[in-house]
């Protein structure tokens, strides 16, 4: 990269007479001459990271940040008189829908810019995750047709690297995009776009297809193998071409990631290219896959763990079906050889009720096998593959995510990074550590981390009044729960607990309550009603509060639409309080927590996931934890009765009775299936996520945060020593320890 270069070009642009989007187009595109300029190196190991979620988000800022050009740009451009901020209209990439993604895209930052190999494979989907609206409250769903108004400057076709993928009944070309990822090395995302027919189109049409029917299904198994098969047929491909088919030094050159099990096809595959097309023996193959495989597991919720009906898979994948029967013959001859009880060999089994087990394919083709925060691990080897963990300890190990602070420190919150540098120098910005060095006792320094907080919160009141149309309150907490809306999560309970303090304030119970804001951010899946039907409730109450003249002086619930990372950027650099309320050991890890943190954020938390992590870090004192722990969780089990235990806590009764009491216009009977969801068996037990249970314990929290942020000093201190001791939290930790513990690179 020569930045002269690249300066030079960016003041060669002529702004007169072009729309927007021509600029934008032009401006990446001098950008990506740039970054593609570079060599190519000598090969070494490489990773790979095979996810089905990419959520980059907008690729401009961070690619000018990433070349070190982003403030000349802008003044280069300002001259001309030209606002580079009007990109913040261009579309996120969202080809993702929560934490899984959104890790992947911290990783891919993280290593580029410490200089590792590491390749993304992914698919381009025509239609992101969908664009969100409220009607009446309600979600609606829009497509993400994310092309359409900006295009894509920052990914090239590949037309020469196509290569094709056979499914029994079709054959459909997979068409390489690459998405060069900048930093101390170029590395790439690759994203497959699916041609050929307008059946083959189909399969990199959406983002998680409905499954709920068989073609749905089906769609979303030729999804998955689609990709794998691609990715893996081009890199065997590769190395056959350069080494020759002795793949005995095939792990030497790679190593493969698996997000999760979207991409366990891949190994399956792996197996058919070296047994069928290279003829190695089934065993050989195996002990190869074994020594290039890895897993990592992001959710334990038993809804979530995919099995795919072997008679599904056969039908369009005949061959990969008998070779992961032939798999799963194999696995249990040894586990048989080696005398293993029957019951472990039942819970570790490749076929499992007529199902592939895609977590058991994953687990024992695996080489390494992480969970993403340290009480996450902890239950991936108790519970859920404890039997694996038996016979494999050395496979099983802990990476506790990290977010990248370039895009949720430098990018989001420019202020603090200039915070630092005064006070540090600008070293931080490569070692994060660093930060762990300001003085959080100093009265100037303090005063002025204040200052930055109180600015980031105008920036965000005055966002989403241009958004959402609603003026945030002035002097107010400002208090965030932005995640994927899901039951474990819990925004439900933070609902009640709006309503408790609500109906406090009303009676005149919270005299001296500091004025509050509750932001929310999430979407629901397409098909998950109770998930929409709590953004209706939510929304709902919202509006209740609004329009209370009593209390809308100091309480306010605004949920915003469309949540996505751009959205993130904004609210998680101007919010005092993170809230992360997962009911214990149901959250792996979150990373949302982290954002929050990074930016000063104290965090109301269970304790669970990283939280856990966080708190030992930043000191439980400078958060508040709350609610029922995991083992107190697991004690409750088949004890707990949450219509006795609302029986017997009025304040809880009078907050649930909302649901069904006429307190909320309710003729589709929305809310009253949410108070189904607590009080009686419906797909899960009565409150399976003890909603309830922790609720006060959660009321009691919100107000402790709402007396002492009284306290300015006292309270700004908690929030500065949370943002620089989150340094650990780094995505770059985390890719380092992947790097040197796992992928050897
Ligand atoms: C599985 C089967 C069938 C259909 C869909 C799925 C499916 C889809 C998406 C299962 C899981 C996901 C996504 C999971 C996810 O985002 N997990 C989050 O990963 C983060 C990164 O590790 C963690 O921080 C979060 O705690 C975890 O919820």
């Amino acid at each position: 990269m020569n930045r002269e270069r690249l300066l030079n070009a960016l003041e060669n642009i002529d702004v007169r007479g072009k729309t927007e989007r021509e600029l934008y187009t032009e401006i990446s595109s001098a950008c990506m001459e740039e970054i593609l300029s570079g060599k190519r190196k000598a090969p070494v190991k490489c990773a790979y990271y095979f996810s089905v979620e990419y959520l980059m988000g907008r690729m401009f800022y961070n690619n000018l940040l990433a070349l070190g050009v982003l403030d000349e740009a802008r003044e280069i451009f300002s001259a001309k008189g030209f606002d580079l901020n009007a990109f913040e209209n261009v579309e996120d990439a969202a080809l993702g829908n929560g934490g899984l993604g959104r890790l992947a895209a911290c990783y891919l930052d993280s290593a580029a810019n410490l200089g590792y190999p590491l390749y993304g494979f992914g698919i381009r989907y025509q239609y992101g995750l969908f664009r969100q609206k409220f009607v009446g409250g309600e979600q609606v769903e829009e497509a993400d047709d994310w092309l359409k108004t900006w295009g894509d400057p920052w990914s090239v076709r590949r037309e020469e690297e196509k290569i094709e993928v056979r499914f029994a009944d079709m054959t459909v070309t997979a068409v390489p995009y690459d998405m060069p990822i900048y930093g101390k090395s170029v590395n790439i995302l690759r994203l497959f776009q699916a041609e050929g027919s307008a059946e083959a189109e189909k399969i990199s049409e959406y983002l998680y297809p409905a499954d709920d029917t068989e073609e749905g299904k089906l769609l979303r198994i030729r999804q998955e193998y689609f990709f794998s098969a691609a990715a893996v047929g081009q890199l065997v491909r590769k190395y056959v071409k350069r080494y020759g088919n002795d793949f005995g030094h095939f792990s030497e050159f790679h190593v493969f990631q698996l997000n999760d099990t979207h991409a366990v096809f891949a190994v399956a595959e792996f197996l058919r290219l070296l047994t069928k097309e290279y003829r190695l023996s089934f065993p050989r193959a195996v002990e190869i896959a074994k020594r290039t495989f890895n897993y990592t597991n992001h959710t334990i919720l038993p809804e979530a763990l995919e099995c795919w009906n072997v008679k599904l898979v056969e039908k369009i994948l005949p061959e990969i079906a008998q070779i992961l029967t032939r798999l799963h013959i194999f696995a249990e001859r040894e586990w048989n050889t080696c005398g293993y009880p029957k019951e472990e060999i039942a819970e570790m089994s490749i076929v499992r009720g007529g199902k592939f087990s895609m977590a058991n394919v994953a687990v024992y083709m695996s080489e390494h096998i992480n969970g993403v925060a340290e009480i996450h691990t902890k239950i991936l080897k108790e519970r859920l593959f404890s039997a694996a963990y038996r016979h494999a300890r050395g496979k099983f190990s802990n990476i506790t995510n990290g977010v990248t602070q370039r895009r949720w420190l430098l990018l989001c919150n420019e202020e603090l990074a200039r915070f630092y540098d005064e006070r540090l120098g600008r070293s931080w910005r490569d070692d994060l550590s660093l930060i762990w060095n300001i003085d959080c006792g100093n009265p100037e320094t303090l005063a002025a981390f204040a200052k930055i907080k109180a600015e980031k919160k105008r920036q965000l009141a005055s966002y989403i009044e241009k958004r959402e149309g609603v003026k945030l309150l002035e002097n107010a907490i400002y208090i965030a729960q932005v995640k994927r809306l899901h039951e474990y999560k819990r925004q439900l309970m933070t609902a009640f607990a709006i309503l408790r303090i609500y109906f406090d304030l009303k009676n005149g119970k919270l005299p001296d309550f500091t004025p509050t804001v509750f932001l929310f951010g999430a979407k629901a899946a397409g098909s998950y009603k109770r998930a929409k039907e709590i953004i209706l409730f939510l929304n709902k109450i919202a509006e209740l509060i609004a329009n209370d003249e009593d209390v809308n002086a100091r309480l306010q619930v605004v949920f915003v639409q469309n949540y996505d990372v751009s959205y993130a950027e904004k609210i998680v650099a101007g919010s005092d309080v993170s809230l992360q309320v997962s009911t214990a050991g149901f959250e792996a890890s979150g990373t949302g927590n982290m954002k929050l943190m990074m930016n000063g954020a104290v965090t109301v938390g269970t304790m669970d996931g990283a939280n856990i992590e966080i708190v030992e870090k930043a000191g439980r004192e400078n958060n508040y934890i709350f609610g029922a722990s995991v083992e107190e969780i697991n004690s409750l089990d088949g004890v707990y009765d949450p219509v006795a235990f609302a029986a017997a806590h009025p304040r809880i009764k009078r907050v649930t009775d909302t649901l069904t009491d006429g307190t909320f216009e309710d003729a589709d009977g929305k809310l009253s299936d949410l108070a189904a969801s607590l009080f009686e068996e419906t797909y899960n037990r009565a409150d399976h996520y003890y909603v309830l249970y922790d609720l006060l314990p959660l009321v009691d929290a919100l107000l402790k945060v709402n007396r002492e942020y009284k306290d300015r000093t006292l309270f700004t201190r908690k929030q500065l020593e949370n943002a620089t001791r989150s340094a650990f939290f780094s995505s770059d930790r985390a890719i380092r320890t992947y790097a040197e513990k796992i992928w050897g690179i």
